[in-house]
């Protein structure tokens, strides 16, 4: 398409919509009519077609905003840029016109998201397969230092959604309801498009939502899809999960069938023509609940049954914590889905007739819950874990009686990130100083990075780099001062810690040591350089210590702002509603990358590869996939600190750690915690009784081990902002890093997962 071509198409556009030119209409104006045109483009595009597709179900796509990346896979983004300048618009003003839909919570859904991309990009058949949340995950405000939480309202009357009109029946134990199928589109950057399914409950009523984010939670007609995850602290609102989870497994195997049967497949083959990814173990009742389609309605046996399902469904497991495996009252499914009950017991049965009543293995233990990994595990054929790490522990512990018994289900895929959305479309700088050095090979092929290694010795590029990185840092400030009058000093070190909060990514660890630095400013010991710590993060509503975090992040936040010594050198911002699209302003202008879990704790991470991919160097722990960023890098490239994985489980099989020890005998870390209920705190806007709970949780408790790697966390980020300051090796560190990133494509990781698991072309 020429930018001729495109600007008269706009114009139509806008003169269809709205009755005025281009420059006459307003960035919301132009931001609808843009949307409408990108639509029309992409739904020009044909399907992408094949004999066997994918079907990728999960409770969160973390999408982010779709308007720069639609427009750079549909190929008009430099057309349509060129266009609004010419009119005196700008994109990226428009861009911020677009509502972020919020259908994630972090990791797991923006994976979805990027493998979506990756699949239309590598012009394979397959699908997303998921609700569609009409306020998803909670908007974050921050009030007396405390967060806040506010429904996030991101369908407006024109929206990315396509009506399919397609209705499907549901069963839930209390009557019938209607499910209705929306899809996004999904185009390639190769031309060519898939569609992201998003299920809705008919009668859904936005209106009982009062309050925040609070709504009857029994009124499931009313409510199923208003939020991602409602409040699972209480049984209703675990109940109201196991609704949400029926409707959309028993939403997408009906539309899967159905689509199986138009293309004339025979369902006994169903597997040749069809991969269902579980993504985690939120959908794994769509195998119970294909086997009771096939036995009910297309007249299979249960083997039968069995036999196709276990070959169409594979699983993968995204998290070692014990609380995040679900395991479901059966009493629940009698109420939400009683007719799956029944095939769960026989699915049960058949394992503990064949290998005894064991609990590590058993689909339903002796508490009558229903272990839904255990089921996926049996009865699917593949499982596999997201880094090299995370999937050894599982074969080593976690799933080790299962590793046993089936061998050659387990594999590993290393996460990956779409580099479209994460370096393309988000730092175009980068990519424009890349291309003029190496080309544009790497845009479709990320290995093609490495070239990069070779010019490390290369000035002008290393000066090159260091000036794309002071433009990122330069825009996050005036982005941050026109949003929230947040001031920071591009000229300061830029460390930052972005991902939800979670006691095991140790946040209060970061926090702890900024208070150290706080004390030692204080004590005159003043950095060679000022450095500015962002945090951006979100707590689960029903996470009580995890908001005691955020308020204690705050307050230093407060009280370093209020020091008058202090704040020519440090800063701290805890960035408001942490989201994609803040991501994409973050990430770039990023100097040190904080991932710094407790070793074995994090699955595999992927801001780590986004922050790599942009000229970060990492601060992190030997976990996740930080031990694959640690082995492509070198030693030099990376700052690696604390307990490897095998200590850390050997210690938790000892059960020997006793925090207070290392706050008796390491006077930093008792002069840091001590001050989380000192005075200064408390004049601060200090809340006494969550700070005080935060120092108690960490001398008593400390599950996450924070205190056993403070120190050497200490002593390797003091080396890192010492080495800052060799401006020539940083840059050297910068370019090795982003020349290593190409291996965490997810178009790598897609091509992975269709080599082993898929097989579709
Ligand atoms: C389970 C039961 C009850 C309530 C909630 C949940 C629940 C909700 C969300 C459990 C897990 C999640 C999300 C997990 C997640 O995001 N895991 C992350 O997945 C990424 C992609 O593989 C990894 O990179 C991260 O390491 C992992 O933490």
């Amino acid at each position: 398409m020429t930018a001729y071509e495109v600007e008269k198409a706009l114009d139509t556009m806008t003169k269809t919509m709205y009755n005025k030119s281009i420059k006459e209409c307003s960035d919301k104006e132009l931001f609808y009519s843009i949307l409408q045109l990108t639509k029309g483009y992409s739904s020009m595009q044909k399907d992408i077609d094949g004999d066997k597709k994918v079907y990728y179900i999960s409770a969160e796509f973390l999408i982010g905003k779709l308007l720069s990346n639609n427009l750079i896979n549909l190929g008009l983004y430099d057309q349509l840029n060129e266009i609004l300048e010419k009119n005196g618009k700008e994109l990226a003003n428009i861009e911020e016109q677009e509502l972020e839909p919020s259908l994630g919570n972090g990791g797991l859904g923006r994976l979805a998201a990027c493998f979506l991309d990756s699949i239309a990009n590598l012009q394979l058949p397959g699908d997303g397969c998921g609700l569609n949340y009409h306020f998803g995950l909670f908007k974050q405000k921050f009030e007396n230092l405390q967060q806040k939480t506010e429904k996030n309202d991101w369908i407006e009357t024109q929206s990315w959604l396509n009506d399919t009109k397609k209705v499907y029946d549901i069963d839930f134990g209390y009557g019938k309801v209607k499910s209705h199928l929306y899809t996004i589109d999904v185009p390639g950057y190769n031309g060519g498009k898939n569609h992201l399914n998003l299920f809705d409950i008919e009668t859904v009523d936005e209106n009982i939502v009062y309050n925040g984010i609070n709504f009857p939670q029994w009124d499931v007609s009313k409510n199923l899809t208003l939020f991602l995850y409602p409040d699972d602290s209480t049984k209703q609102g675990r109940l109201l999960r196991v609704y949400q989870q029926y409707f959309m497994v028993s939403s997408s195997a009906q539309m899967i069938l159905e689509e199986l049967k138009s293309k004339g497949h025979d369902l006994h083959k169903m597997n040749e023509h069809a991969k269902i990814q579980i993504n985690d173990t939120h959908p794994s009742m769509v195998i119970p609940e294909l086997i009771r389609l096939l036995t009910q309605n297309e007249g299979f046996s249960f083997d039968e049954a069995v036999d196709v399902v276990s070959k169409t469904c594979a699983y993968t497991n995204h998290t070692i914590l014990a609380e995040a495996l679900e395991k479901w009252p059966v009493d629940f499914l009698e109420t939400a889905c009683p007719q799956l009950v029944p095939i769960i017991r026989e699915l049960d049965k058949r394992i503990k007739n064949k290998y005894g009543y064991n609990e590590k293995i058993n689909i339903i233990d002796s508490q009558n819950r229903i272990h839904m990994a255990h089921m996926d595990i049996h009865y699917g054929y593949s499982v596999n874990g997201v880094a090299q790490l995370h999937t050894e522990i599982l074969k080593k512990s976690e799933l080790n009686e299962f590793y046993k018994l089936y061998p050659e289900k387990f594999n590993n895929k290393t996460n990956g990130i779409t580099f479209r959305r994460w370096l393309l479309s988000c730092n175009k700088e980068l990519s424009n100083l890349i291309s003029s050095y190496i080309g544009n090979e790497y845009k479709k092929d990320a290995t093609e990075l490495e070239k990069l290694k070779a010019l490390a010795d290369n000035q002008e590029l290393l000066n090159k780099l260091e000036n794309v990185k002071y433009i990122k840092k330069v825009q996050l400030s005036e982005y941050l001062d026109k949003t929230s009058g947040i001031k920071l000093d591009p000229n300061s070190i830029f460390d930052i810690q972005a991902k939800r909060l979670h006691e095991y990514k140790r946040q209060q660890m970061n926090l702890l040591y900024i208070i150290n630095k706080y004390q030692e400013i204080k004590a005159g010991k003043i950095p060679e350089r000022p450095i500015t710590f962002i945090f951006g993060a979100k707590a689960a509503p029903a996470y009580t210590i995890a908001q005691d975090i955020i308020h204690a992040i705050l307050v230093m936040q407060e009280t370093i702002k209020n020091d008058k010594d202090v704040s020519p050198y440090m800063n701290v911002v805890m960035l408001e509603n942490y989201n994609v699209s803040l991501a994409e302003k973050v990430i770039p202008a990023c100097d040190i990358s904080e991932q710094i879990s407790l070793a074995s704790k994090e699955a595999s991470g992927t801001g780590n590869m986004k922050f790599m991919l942009n000229g970060a160097v990492t601060l992190g722990t030997d976990d996740g996939a930080n031990v694959e960023i640690h082995e492509l890098v070198g030693d030099d490239n990376i700052y690696i600190f604390g307990k490897d994985s095998d200590t850390v489980i050997k210690l938790y099989e000892e059960g020997t750690y006793n925090p207070k020890e290392y706050y008796d005998k390491n006077n930093d870390i008792k002069n840091a915690i001590d001050f989380l209920t000192s005075d200064i705190a408390m004049k601060n806007g200090g809340n006494y009784e969550r700070l005080n709970r935060l120092k108690n949780e960490l001398l008593y408790k400390d599950w996450f081990k924070t205190l056993l790697d403070f120190e050497d966390y200490k002593i390797t980020k003091d080396k890192a902002f010492k080495d800052y300051e060799n401006r020539n090796e940083w840059k050297k560190k910068m370019l090795v890093n982003i020349s290593q990133a190409g291996y965490f494509s997810s178009d790598r990781t897609i091509s992975d997962y269709n080599k082993d698991i898929w097989k579709l072309k």
